[in-house]
């Protein structure tokens, strides 16, 4: 594409959505180019904002015209740089968040069609409205659409039970690379005509095609959810929890979250009222369970029955009780409000604000089969500490899942006492200079143990390379047949999740 292709895909792109539909001074649209971290900045031409699917194809159609690189771009919540521009100031950024009618809500069927810029929050809301239940939760939901969930095939809390975004979708509406619509907004439980489709485009993180709009599975508001925080000695002792809760529990499981002592030490750094919060519901300044206080390793336990709150409430006591028997558990908080639960819940969700507020962190996101996740923890834990003296392992999540957010940060002696600009500036330089090898050590170790290197915030530009490391030749082929036949002209999201060249 040369300058003049820009400018008239740009006089076109303004002309089709009006004032408002298109922004380009930089002041304006940088906080578009700038990822959620502040680890990924790019230059756009543009950002621009279709108010609806037949608006969003015309746009494609042009820059198919022009060959000008889209980025599509929900709530600009991703953890992995996938909706940010490159530097070349030629890319559009197209953002999805005008596109928010509810299409249809039915009750009948546990249905409800929403646009892809409707956010997530929003959804829970509406299906709270309609008697039912959303279970897709994750911190960034006030924010984060339900576009970009399906395009990164978001994972949050409640996967063990209900699964990813992924499993929630029953079908979706897609603007094609070539700026073609399908209407793939299917409400059917059982579908088996031909290729899955929906399938396809959900997880390719906008590389494929835009997702317009989603019919989402509802679920029955379960009448008890319950939670409790479980201080535990260690990750073995919290994985003997794990299958405790799943022998007593079974579908009533529907939230395990552990944190180690270090992750949750950003929480009582930078937030220090929510650890007290934490440790004002335990209402014993003596025992201060909160786990952050006492150094030690926690699980956020979650327990939800259909029927009542005591049904979930008498799980809970039992995979407590036995925990306590079987000596895994050293101290237990059962929340007895919903406003102490929602205390134990922003807790954990602190970790992810504590930890931005510390500095940069070599950010990973793996999975592992769940009889290796306490061998990792234990080998991985020796082997980066010996190697990087002093990291801080910010290890923690969905541990029923399997999946960890291994983060680590910088040596805290590094910048101790240091005003926070400098301390940041600090850990950021630690972090690039050790950023690959960590990276590359981790993930090293996730793949001789079966595990996957993303396991629910994707690749992005972040992980791009390192997929491309252990993916096979096959694989790696596969995938860019796939980008090949679906966006032959590489104008969506290029540079994100494979190299096609
Ligand atoms: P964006 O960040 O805007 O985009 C993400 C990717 O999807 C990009 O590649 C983009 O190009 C593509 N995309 C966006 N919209 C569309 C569309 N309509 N069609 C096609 N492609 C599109 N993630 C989890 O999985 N689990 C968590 O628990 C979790 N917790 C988080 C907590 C915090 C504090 C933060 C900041 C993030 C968290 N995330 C989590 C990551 C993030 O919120 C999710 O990945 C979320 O699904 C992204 O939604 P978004 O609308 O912000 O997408
Ligand atoms: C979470 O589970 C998110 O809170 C963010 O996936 C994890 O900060 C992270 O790495
Ligand atoms: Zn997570």
């Amino acid at each position: 594409m040369n300058d003049s292709g820009l400018a008239s895909f740009l006089e076109r792109a303004q002309a089709l959505l009006g004032s408002g539909g298109l922004k380009s001074a930089a002041a304006e649209i940088e906080s578009y180019c700038t990822d959620w971290r502040r680890r990924f900045f790019g230059r756009a031409a543009a950002v621009v904002f279709p108010n609806d699917t037949v608006q969003l194809a015309e746009l494609v159609r042009l820059a198919n015209r022009y060959s000008v690189a889209l980025v599509p771009q929900g709530g600009n919540t991703g953890l992995s740089g996938g909706a940010t521009p490159d530097n070349s100031a030629t890319q559009c950024v197209v953002s999805l968040t005008r596109m928010q009618r509810v299409r249809e809500r039915d009750f009948a069927n546990k249905t409800l069609t929403v646009e892809a810029g409707v956010t997530l929050e929003q959804v829970q809301n509406i299906a709270a409205e309609m008697g039912l239940f959303f279970p897709l939760s994750l911190s960034a939901e006030g924010s984060a659409t339900i576009g970009g969930n399906l395009a990164t095939n978001a994972g949050g809390t409640g996967v063990l039970r209900y699964g990813s975004a992924r499993d929630l979708c029953l079908g979706i509406e897609v603007v094609t690379a070539l700026g073609e619509i399908w209407n793939g907004l299917r409400g059917l439980r059982k579908d088996n005509t031909g290729y899955d489709l929906r399938d396809l485009y959900i997880g390719s993180e906008g590389t494929l095609g835009f997702i317009t709009a989603a019919v989402l599975m509802l679920y029955p508001k379960p009448r008890g959810v319950v939670s409790s925080l479980v201080k535990v000695a260690s990750p073995r002792a919290a994985f003997a929890l794990l299958q405790t809760a799943h022998d007593h529990c079974d579908a009533s499981l529907t939230g395990f979250e552990y944190m180690s002592a270090q992750s949750t030490q950003v929480v009582q750094d930078y937030f220090p009222e929510v650890a007290r919060h934490g440790a004002a519901i335990i209402g014993d300044g003596d025992k201060q369970l909160t786990p952050s206080q006492n150094r030690s390793d926690s699980v956020l336990l979650e327990i939800s029955h259909t029927d009542s709150e005591q049904a979930a409430m008498e799980k809970l006591e039992s995979v407590i009780g036995q925990g306590l028997s079987k000596g895994v558990v050293q101290e237990a908080v059962v929340a007895q409000s919903i406003a102490q639960s929602r205390a134990l819940w922003h807790l954990r969700e602190c970790i992810t604000l504590g930890a931005a507020e510390d500095g940069a962190q070599v950010k990973l996101d793996i999975a592992l089969p769940l009889s290796k996740l306490v061998e990792f923890i234990e080998v991985m834990g020796r082997e980066l500490t010996a190697a990087f003296p002093g990291v801080r392992l910010h290890n923690f999540g969905h541990f029923g899942d399997g999946n960890l957010h291994y983060n680590v940060g910088a040596p805290q002696h590094l910048a101790a006492h240091q005003p926070p600009e400098r301390r940041r500036s600090i850990y950021l330089d630690y972090v690039e200079r050790n950023e690959s090898r960590i990276r590359q050590m981790v993930h090293d170790r996730v793949v001789m143990m079966n595990g996957s290197i993303s396991a629910e915030h994707g690749l992005g530009q972040l992980r791009k390379s390192e997929a491309a490391r252990f993916k096979s030749p096959v694989e790696l082929n596969l995938m860019k047949s796939i980008k090949q036949a679906l966006d032959p002209k590489g104008i969506l999201n290029p540079g994100k999740v494979l190299d096609c060249d």
